[in-house]
């Protein structure tokens, strides 16, 4: 089943720890601090797939935590990165943080986005002497990687979407004129979920069409399959309004359609429209839309089942919705990559691991949200942590 909307959560791996390590070698006592570092815990991220048409495989998994980074060794060895995440996700993946703000929007192919920044790697405690404090017996803990929630949502980037009542005949109209193959039948909702084609012209350029499920009467109050697909319709730059000419007056199934496009709102109602008369070989007077309206750009008369009129609006197509490559690109001030910052949440202390335990240094703060960050630095019962001047014992 196509699914355009998905909630992930994100916990991008931990830094490794730095070593705390002192050289041995034969005949010195006691050598310097060669302790390594950590390495950086690994990101989590997304990557926009041209070959993906939905969401759906975040039905089945959540969770996504970037790799551990590994911690430092003696002799100054640095710690491995920790593993980054990349998912997969199709063009026209829209990211919203936990309090619903946009904050990535994945409009190209490739296009990719940090949602969580591992961790840093903590310093080993070589990196710590100083000519007065030449055996520095204490290293940094790894810092914690970046978690959050995110909702995905999927608006498809079409250059056309053909909208109308079911039955109207719009997958018989996208069968017609891309390489798609949706399903065609004499009932209404036949298609239960949006469908993408391509669209050839003979000198190469490309259109992307798509047919979205019918919308009905009342829609906007959930009939049918209600307002759910509309938003595969907010990023298309030409509304194709497909109309069938035999089943009444076009002009009264033009307004039902558009009083639902209206309550949808996100500017739908002020879209640019071809309107499709549809059916011709079952009507036998000339056909009209009787209708004038300054959105309405173009009205073509065809039959989906003889092909009559067919190539005219195929040709128009390009005309009217240029690809995207040949105007200016709607989109361009989106970076291709682009690194989500949550609110700065910058821990104003640092732990130490020490010989015996741990030590704070910095603002400590108090109780439960010491203990987290102690816990998951590997704090364990009886571990000796200091703070300031005291010397306490961690449970
Ligand atoms: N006679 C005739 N029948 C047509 C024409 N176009 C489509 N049909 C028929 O109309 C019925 C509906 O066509 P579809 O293409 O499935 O219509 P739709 O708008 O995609 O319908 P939903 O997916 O249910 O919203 C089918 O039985 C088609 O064969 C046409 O130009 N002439
Ligand atoms: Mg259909």
């Amino acid at each position: 089943m196509f699914s355009d909307r998905a909630r992930i959560h994100v916990q991008a791996g931990r830094g490794g720890d730095g070593a705390l390590s002192f050289r041995r070698e034969k005949y010195v006592p006691k050598g310097g601090p060669d302790g390594g570092d950590g390495g950086r815990g690994g990101d989590v991220m997304l990557v926009a797939d041209p070959d993906l048409r939905d969401l759906s495989r975040f039905r089945r998994e959540r969770l996504f935590k970037g790799g551990r980074g590994g911690h430092g060794g003696g002799s100054g060895k640095h710690g491995a990165d920790g593993e980054r995440v990349e998912l997969p996700v199709p063009v026209g993946t829209q990211v919203y943080d936990a309090d619903g703000n946009l904050v990535v929007d994945l409009v190209h192919a490739g296009a990719q986005a940090v949602l969580g920044r591992g961790g840093s790697g903590g310093r080993g405690n070589r990196r710590f002497a100083t000519p007065t404090r030449q055996t520095p017996r204490f290293a940094e803990v790894g810092g914690p990687g970046e978690e959050a929630d995110f909702d995905l949502r999927l608006k498809l980037l079409a250059d056309a979407a053909l909208v109308g009542l079911p039955n109207a005949g719009k997958s018989s109209l996208l069968t017609r004129i891309s390489n798609a193959k949706p399903k065609v039948a004499d009932y209404p909702f036949t298609t239960l979920e949006p469908v993408l084609g391509t669209v050839d012209a003979p000198d190469g350029r490309q259109l992307t069409v798509a047919d979205v499920p019918g919308l009905i009467e009342g829609a906007s109050e959930g009939v049918g399959l209600g307002h759910e697909f509309l938003a595969h319709l907010e990023r298309a730059r030409l509304l194709v309004h497909v109309i069938d000419a035999a089943a009444g007056d076009p002009a009264e199934q033009f307004r039902t359609i558009d009083h639902e496009l209206a309550e949808y709102g996100a500017g739908l109602e002020t879209r640019r429209q071809v309107v499709v008369l549809n059916k011709l070989d079952l009507v036998s007077s000339p056909l009209s839309l009787g209708l004038a309206d300054e959105r309405i750009v173009a009205v073509f008369a065809v039959s989906c089942a003889t092909g009559e009129g067919i190539p005219e609006f195929r040709r128009a197509l390009f005309d009217l919705a240029p690809p995207l490559a040949d105007s200016a690109p709607v989109e361009s001030a989106l970076a291709d990559f682009l690194v989500y910052r949550p609110a700065p949440r910058a821990r104003p202390f640092k732990i130490l691991r020490t010989d015996r335990g741990f030590r704070i240094v910095g603002r400590a703060p108090g109780g439960e949200e010491l203990e987290d960050a102690l816990r998951a630095a590997g704090a364990k019962t009886g571990d000796e942590v200091e703070v300031g001047e005291d010397v306490l014992e961690f449970q």
